[in-house]
């Protein structure tokens, strides 16, 4: 098995929050593969996820005959098969932490996730965000904070890109989309710094511009 037998299924790049994270690390990383792309909100596209996905959810992994159809399971997956990339940081503790915030983001921000869905391209300012989103948000500062904190050098969590940076890239997109002043929530200016970092580069510019095009193939936004 070589690394480009690697498929990763994904749904609308505009709207796919979860697809976002490992496309961006494979990318991030130079780890090649093939994307399979559902259009998730066409009728049908249940079955179509299933056709690949046990879980009918995006994204999954599928190298060769093995399917990996959670996020956070794909990335370590990658980890274990590519020891030589920093997809973790390489210090322990730092590792430890890196997983921590990951984790939580895997698992945490139900409310912000609900009523600030991804709409990667577009920018939708709300004047009122309920407490349960506030509370999400001041979190989220708070870790981008503690991680920036120890970070050194370099602009991303952890100082280089890594697997928690993948986690918190759509978390900034809904950020920049819904026009959330971070300074009402805690931020001394270093989470809208890393919002910006999130949101830039090549791998992003290539989404943004998938996404682009899916619309206008697809001739419709949600
Ligand atoms: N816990 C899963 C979440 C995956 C998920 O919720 N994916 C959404 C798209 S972002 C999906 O497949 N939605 C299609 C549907 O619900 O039918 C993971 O970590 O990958």
């Amino acid at each position: 098995m070589t690394d480009s037998d690697y498929a990763l299924v994904i749904g609308d790049k505009n709207y796919s929050s979860w697809s976002l994270r490992p496309w961006l690390l494979m990318r991030q990383f130079s780890i090649p593969f093939q994307e399979i792309n559902i259009d998730i909100y066409q009728p049908g596209a249940r079955n179509r996820i299933l056709e690949h996905s046990p879980s009918g959810l995006v994204p999954a992994l599928k190298s060769g005959d093995l399917v990996i159809w959670d996020t956070l399971a794909v990335i370590e997956f990658l980890a274990e098969r590519h020891p030589g990339l920093p997809i973790w940081p390489e210090e322990p503790d730092t590792r430890a932490l890196a997983r921590c915030v990951a984790a939580e983001m895997h698992s945490g921000f139900a409310d912000l996730r609900s009523e600030m869905p991804m709409d990667f391209l577009h920018l939708k300012p709300v004047a009122n965000i309920s407490d349960a989103v506030a509370r999400n948000i001041r979190r989220i500062v708070g870790i981008w904070r503690s991680c920036r904190s120890r970070a050194g050098a370099q602009p991303y969590l952890f100082g280089a890109f890594c697997a928690a940076d993948a986690m918190y890239a759509p978390v900034a997109s809904r950020l920049r989309t819904y026009g959330v002043d971070l300074s009402a929530h805690g931020d001394d200016g270093t989470a809208a710094t890393y919002c910006e970092t999130a949101l830039s580069g090549p791998a992003i510019a290539e989404w943004a511009e998938g996404a682009r095009r899916q619309i206008a193939e697809r001739g419709r936004t949600y």
